[in-house]
């Protein structure tokens, strides 16, 4: 008899569930990177078309407006705002100090009655909102929009960074990056709590900054002639720095800027060659490798140069650290420069390497009196290093590891684990990269904190990041496509907590973060499940 089929049907649903017939949607178990804590709870709030989002502050209505757009582009859906905290059907963000809350940190419920993110600061509200919006359906491609109602599943989340500082590098001196470029990385990159961006702007092969009072640097020093005789070059205007340092800001991404000294110096060398000790003609370099010609560490006018530098950088780039370089500086230069060994001499130096130890205590002296901290490779220790000199280990971990020890804070990105531009799969069918084989499961297994470092010093570990060197990249897919998955998977090393961390679930989870990806038009890499053999 056909006319009980529909009855039965009925019968089905109102069994099923009771109380509320639209779909219930569960995600929780997809978010990247994982929450600290999630706690699922019975039944889910359901989302229609009058669902608001509501703000409790004022300073709070930038974050709510940044999710409309944001939910917009991944569902189609756009939510109506709203200021009454007391409104119904709601999704509130809520300033509330007295959680006692750190900065970065938030909770996330979602009840019959409405969603409520917790923070104490927006940063918190926006990390609180961007795992959210993981929970929501993305809109397959057949479909305009978001299906409305769906109910999401009812939850309680508190969540906190494992480390402060969750990296990405990008070199733009071998290769020039547009800086839409740069914005789409740095949209994707903050879903995913990514909270800093080094941006590595001058090296041998290219000076990609405008500083006014020395033109040349980009006259000269930003226009490569390979060897095959095309040329290569590209700077970023003083505007438009400040465009991507305000669009990074409003994610909560701090810009770092790399002002590579005394060594990976050619690109100004070819600019202004009074700065090095020799007497030659410089070009900007245009092989790969380490570059012999340097800065001159005993010439005043060196260090006028870069306070000049960093005069206009301050302007530009707000954020305290600032990473000053030091790594590959072949010495020969300064052993043949009379002046230098008077200097060393002067000084009562032992050798080259405590004379680059004076040029960073000097560049860190020029840097703090514009209340900057500086950054450097960990070559630098060599030498021995001021009290106050932060390092970024990339030669494996020892750097760090001994750094951190002395009570230096240290940002991990040893070249065998946070290097993106080495191979992550076959050579044979990967795309030409630097060399080197770090597949994404060595990525996700890296864990900042050596077994070395002394338990009271664990806390000198700011985090880690991971680094693209472009020599042999120069298209923006290709980029990508060496980014992801591997910076999604550093993002967990950083955020989420080591005894919540498991690769095989990691793995389950990459499925959702490829349709966010998709909306975006990453071109992302997928892990085939064997390496090279
Ligand atoms: C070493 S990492 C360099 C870069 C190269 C990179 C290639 C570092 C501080 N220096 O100049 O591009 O290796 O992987």
């Amino acid at each position: 008899n056909l006319r009980i089929i529909p009855i039965f049907f009925l019968i089905f649903i109102t069994c099923k569930n009771p109380e509320n017939s639209t779909p219930l949607i569960d995600k929780s178990l997809q978010i990247t990177p994982k929450p600290l804590k999630i706690n699922k709870k019975p039944g889910g709030f359901e989302i229609n078309k009058n669902t608001s989002i509501v703000y409790t502050e004022e300073s709070s209505k930038t974050i709510a407006k940044y999710f409309i757009e944001k939910i917009k582009t991944l569902t189609g859906h756009t939510f109506s705002i709203n200021t009454n905290k007391d409104k119904k059907n709601s999704i509130q963000l809520v300033k509330n100090k007295s959680l006692n809350l750190k900065k970065e940190e938030y909770n996330l419920s979602i009840s019959k009655e409405g969603v409520k993110i917790t923070a104490t600061t927006n940063q918190g509200l926006f990390y609180g909102m961007q795992t959210f919006t993981q929970l929501l359906p993305i809109y397959s491609e057949n479909k305009s929009q978001m299906e409305l109602p769906i109910q999401i599943q009812a939850l309680e989340i508190e969540d906190a960074p494992r480390f402060g500082w969750r990296g990405m590098h990008l070199d733009v001196s071998r290769h020039f990056f547009s800086i839409d470029f740069i914005k789409k990385q740095l949209d994707v990159l903050s879903l995913f709590k990514i909270n800093k961006f080094h941006w590595h702007l001058t090296d041998d092969q290219g000076w990609r900054i405008e500083i006014k009072k020395y033109p040349k640097l980009t006259e000269i020093g930003s226009i490569r002639k390979n060897e095959d005789g095309s040329i290569h070059q590209g700077y970023y205007t003083q505007e438009e720095i400040k465009e991507v340092v305000q669009y990074a800001k409003d994610r909560f991404i701090d810009v770092v800027p790399e002002f590579d000294t005394p060594g990976h110096a050619a690109a100004i060398l070819a600019a202004y060659p009074e700065l090095s000790c020799g007497k030659e003609k410089y070009e900007v370099r245009n092989l790969w490798g380490v570059e012999s010609n340097i800065l001159c560490a005993a010439k005043k006018e060196t260090y006028t140069f870069i306070e000049d530098v960093i005069i206009e950088m301050t302007a530009l780039f707000p954020y305290e650290y600032y990473h000053m370089g030091g790594d590959e500086v072949p010495k020969d230069q300064w052993k043949n420069s009379v002046e230098c060994q008077n200097l060393k001499k002067r000084e009562g130096l032992k050798d080259e390497k405590e004379l680059q130890s004076y040029f960073m205590a000097r560049v860190e002296k020029i840097l703090s009196k514009y209340q900057k901290k500086m950054i450097g490779w960990d070559e630098i220790l060599e030498g021995g290093i001021t009290p106050t000199t932060n390092i970024m280990s990339w030669q494996g971990e020892e750097g760090g590891i001994n750094a951190a020890n002395k009570g230096h804070d240290v940002i991990m990105n040893p070249s065998q684990y946070c290097y993106f531009n080495f191979y992550q799969g076959d050579p044979k069918v990967e795309p030409l990269a630097f060399g080197g084989y770090i597949p994404l499961e060595k990525v996700y297994t890296y864990d900042p904190i050596p077994k070395e470092i002394e338990e009271d010093k664990k806390k000198h570990i700011l985090g880690a990041q991971g680094n693209i060197w472009t020599e042999y990249t120069y298209k923006e897919e290709t980029i990508e496509y060496l980014l992801y998955p591997r910076i999604i998977a550093l993002a967990e090393v950083t955020w989420t907590a080591k005894e919540n961390k498991n690769f095989e679930d990691f793995l389950s989870r990459l499925n959702n973060v490829y349709a966010i990806l998709d909306y975006h038009t990453i071109n992302y890499h997928i892990p085939l499940p064997e390496g090279p053999t």
